[in-house]
């Protein structure tokens, strides 16, 4: 089914350079780029993308990490684009990732790890709206 889904270049992704190498892999994948900026994010806006982790130990670091450089978001519409661009991101958990994901293939860390892609439609519409009109 055709959907939309919220990507998000972090700033370890910027300043690694892989704009467009991150790029590349959602239309390698037929997913459509449908809106595109780049944006400083806020204390405040990162802890609404990340509210659902508010009681994690890892908050603060995570936050920390958010905000500590420029980042490129992205609205990408296509097949089943929340289920894709997850397998394309690559999993959570460094020792889970396959190379050939962008994460696997880019960052050995787990909380600096280049890109986010939406868990669900649900969250996909929400993380949209926090980012876009
Ligand atoms: P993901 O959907 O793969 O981005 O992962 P989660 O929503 O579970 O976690 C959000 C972000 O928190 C991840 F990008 C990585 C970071 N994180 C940590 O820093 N420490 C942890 O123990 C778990 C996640």
């Amino acid at each position: 089914m055709i959907e939309e889904t919220f990507i998000m270049i972090k700033p370890d992704g910027v300043k690694k350079r892989l704009i467009g190498e991150v790029i590349k892999r959602f239309e390698m994948k037929q997913l459509e780029i449908v809106d595109l900026k780049m944006v400083d994010i806020t204390r405040e806006t990162a802890e609404k993308l990340y509210e659902m982790h508010e009681t994690k130990v890892f908050f603060d670091r995570l936050i920390n990490f958010t905000i500590s450089g420029p980042a490129v978001v992205m609205r990408i519409r296509g097949e089943d684009a929340v289920m894709n661009s997850r397998v394309i991101v690559g999993d959570t958990y460094p020792d889970k990732r396959l190379p050939g994901s962008i994460r696997g293939d880019f960052s050995p860390f787990l909380t600096e790890n280049i890109v986010h892609a939406s868990s669900s439609k649900e969250d996909a519409q929400r993380e949209i709206n926090i980012f876009f009109e």
